[in-house]
């Protein structure tokens, strides 16, 4: 990041009024939460995320799909926002128009400050029945079982996933990956029909929600800039939400640490970690915020 882009970045947040901030797991990274894409760790490091999200998986192997869910939700109950969810927070705060869209299943933004960010992949804190959708409750946090996880069937991985060998997460946060002890675990029956109860995000091949992304295509498609965060802008259609706002004229700007596909449509690159840019770019755009 530069003192001429951060500085046109900050330009651009300051003329705008109806600003889209769309954000993926790179947000979260500095709070400890891995990244969809980064080396998995203890158990779920023979595991690819990309063939653990499916519905195929939790068909085939329920315990081992929940218990990789569980894992996760209890370590984003232990992360907290970062000082780039509190600087999204700052435009919210500043922009009453801004429309905050994420990918993630955490509860950072909403902890952050950003009560009621567009969610097109769902959330950990949502369980359903994967019969009959009816809503469950969160199963109570259990203590951290002293005992290694007891091998799970051999624990082959699914589908010939290999161990993940993705890159190391930028920020250097204390991690709360699942833990070494974390393992398989049976998801509970739903109260009406007894079929196992699912998480409540989306996995590959499902719907996104149709609210959700059409909320998301609506405020990209009217606003005066997208400011994506965090993102590889691989995984679709949630990626083509940046193309809807360029497309249709508005400057696109980006905080990532590495070039993604959207490098080419976007008028500003900032490329650093989300909790030092943000900030950073509030206060070009404000200067004297309060940052967050
Ligand atoms: C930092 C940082 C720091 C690090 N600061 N940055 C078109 C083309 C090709 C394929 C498809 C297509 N359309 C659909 C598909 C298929 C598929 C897909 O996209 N596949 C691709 C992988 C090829 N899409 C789907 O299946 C979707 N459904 C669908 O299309 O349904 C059709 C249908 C219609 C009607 C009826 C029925 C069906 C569903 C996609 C669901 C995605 N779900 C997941 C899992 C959610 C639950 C969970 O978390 O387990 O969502 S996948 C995963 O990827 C997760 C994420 O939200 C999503 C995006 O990942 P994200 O956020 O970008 O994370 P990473 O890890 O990839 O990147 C992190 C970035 O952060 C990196 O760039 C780092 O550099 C950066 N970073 N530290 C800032 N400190
Ligand atoms: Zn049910």
């Amino acid at each position: 990041m530069t003192g001429p882009e951060l500085a046109e970045a900050g330009r651009l947040l300051a003329a705008a009024r109806r600003p889209v901030v769309f954000t993926g797991a790179g947000m979260s990274a500095e709070s400890g939460v891995p990244t969809f894409r980064d080396a998995q760790t203890g158990l779920w490091q023979r595991y690819d995320p990309q063939e653990l999200a499916t519905p195929a998986a939790f068909r085939a192997d329920p315990a081992l799909v929940w218990g990789w869910y569980e894992a996760r939700r209890r370590g984003v109950r232990r992360a907290e926002p970062n000082p780039g969810h509190r600087a999204v927070a700052a435009i919210a705060a500043r922009l009453p128009d801004t429309v905050v869209i994420t990918q993630n299943v955490d509860d950072l933004h909403e902890r952050g400050g950003v009560p009621a960010p567009v969610r097109l992949h769902g959330s950990l804190f949502a369980p359903r029945c994967s019969a009959c959708a009816r809503p469950a409750p969160l199963p109570s946090d259990l203590p951290p079982s002293a005992d290694p996880p007891e091998p799970h069937d051999g624990a082959e991985p699914h589908g010939g996933a290999e161990p993940h060998d993705g890159a190391e997460p930028h920020g250097g946060a204390e991690s709360h990956a699942p833990e070494a002890h974390d393992g398989p675990l049976d998801p509970p029956a739903c109260a009406d029909c007894g079929a196992p109860v699912r998480p409540g995000v989306v996995w590959f091949g499902e719907a996104l929600p149709s609210a959700a992304l059409d909320a998301a295509v609506e405020a990209a498609s009217g606003c005066d800039l997208l400011l994506t965060v965090g993102t590889s802008a691989l995984v679709h259609p949630a990626a083509e939400i940046p193309l809807v706002a360029a497309r249709l004229g508005a400057p696109v700007v980006q905080v990532n640490p590495v070039p993604t596909p959207l490098d080419a449509i976007c008028a500003v690159n900032l490329r650093g970690p989300a909790g030092e840019v943000l900030p950073a770019l509030v206060r070009a755009a404000w200067p004297g915020a309060d940052a967050g």
